[in-house]
């Protein structure tokens, strides 16, 4: 069961970003619809979360991470509309409900993702210009790290890979690294991000970056087996496109049992690494037992 802390965060977090994309904004029509349609269509918010959470436990608070906790979350959701084109994976469902594009056609939901994503820098852009001067270098490092996180050395340069690998069996290493980039990028920005705005100190910061580092990984593997086990329902989205689509991912690599064994160690990796921040740090722990729960 999610904690009354995280459920209120997460009910937090789906204000604001209502807010942050608001219903009369100066946008045409059609493309603020279908910005609002996939940012507010729910999801399970675990990026921001995850900034929100390592703020707090460095020290930092709610209010100063807010921010690029939501500007995550419309690049996260930028990429999830993109990655369903005809042109990329091709989905008809996400989060329950129509695919952005087969609500408001391919080039509205090409311009849906645009809009977020450039709407995300300006809110951190705004955030960070505001910021007070013995906080300001923070704030523009946590945006660099969102930037770097979502850009062509993380998640599109992971994208690009998948996009070129499909139909390719990649071996561990090159499947690993592509996960790394394609998943684990924008989850590891949330992380530093959070400490980062909270001014954490270079050495919690190291272990902020492995608690990441393995929560990535098992964030993405936890999902190639939930893509051949899971309830279609309960997921938003049908399962079995992984081999549909002849992707390369660890439970055809691994097979279900050793692929069920590595996300296990990803995760006791994970926390870990959590232990060195001490007990400040529990309620990251508590955000991956919270994920454990929907895991086959
Ligand atoms: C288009 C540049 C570009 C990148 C797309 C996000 C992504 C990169 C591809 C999505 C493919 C995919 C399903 C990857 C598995 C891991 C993942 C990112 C799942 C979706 O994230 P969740 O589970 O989704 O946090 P919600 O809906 O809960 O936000």
């Amino acid at each position: 069961m999610m904690p009354e802390w995280m459920r209120q965060t997460i009910a937090h977090i789906e204000a604001q970003l209502d807010a942050i994309v608001a219903a009369d904004a100066p946008v045409p029509q059609p493309l603020l619809d279908a910005m609002r349609y996939s940012l507010l269509a729910g999801g399970k918010r675990v990026r921001p979360l995850l900034l929100l959470t390592a703020c707090g436990c460095m020290g930092g608070s709610d209010r100063d991470a807010m921010p690029y906790a939501l500007a995550l979350e419309m690049i996260h959701t930028y990429s999830l509309v993109h990655d369903d084109l005809p042109a990329m994976d091709d989905d008809d469902l996400r989060r329950g409900r129509p695919t952005c594009h087969k609500v408001y056609g391919e080039g509205m939901a090409v311009l849906a993702g645009d809009g977020l994503l450039s709407r995300a820098f300006e809110v951190m852009l705004d955030a960070a210009a505001c910021a007070p001067a013995a906080q300001k270098q923070n704030h523009v490092l946590a945006a660099a790290h969102i930037a770097k996180g979502c850009g062509v050395t993380g998640m599109v340069a992971g994208q690009c890979v998948d996009l070129e690998g499909e139909r390719r069996q990649l071996e561990a290493g090159p499947l690993q690294d592509m996960y790394e980039n394609k998943t684990g990028a924008l989850l590891r920005a949330a992380v530093l991000a959070g400490g980062q705005i909270a001014g954490a100190r270079q050495e919690q910061m190291n272990s902020l970056e492995q608690f990441a580092h393995h929560l990535g990984l098992w964030f993405q593997i936890n999902d190639d087996i939930l893509d051949v086990e899971a309830d279609p329902a309960v997921i938003g989205k049908p399962i079995g496109s992984d081999v549909r689509k002849g992707k390369s991912t660890f439970v055809g690599l691994l097979g279900m049992q050793d692929a069920k064994a590595l996300r296990e160690r990803h995760r006791a990796s994970a926390l870990q690494h959590l232990g060195a921040l001490g007990t400040d740090a529990a309620r990251l722990g508590e955000i991956l037992a919270w994920l454990c729960t929907s895991a086959g």
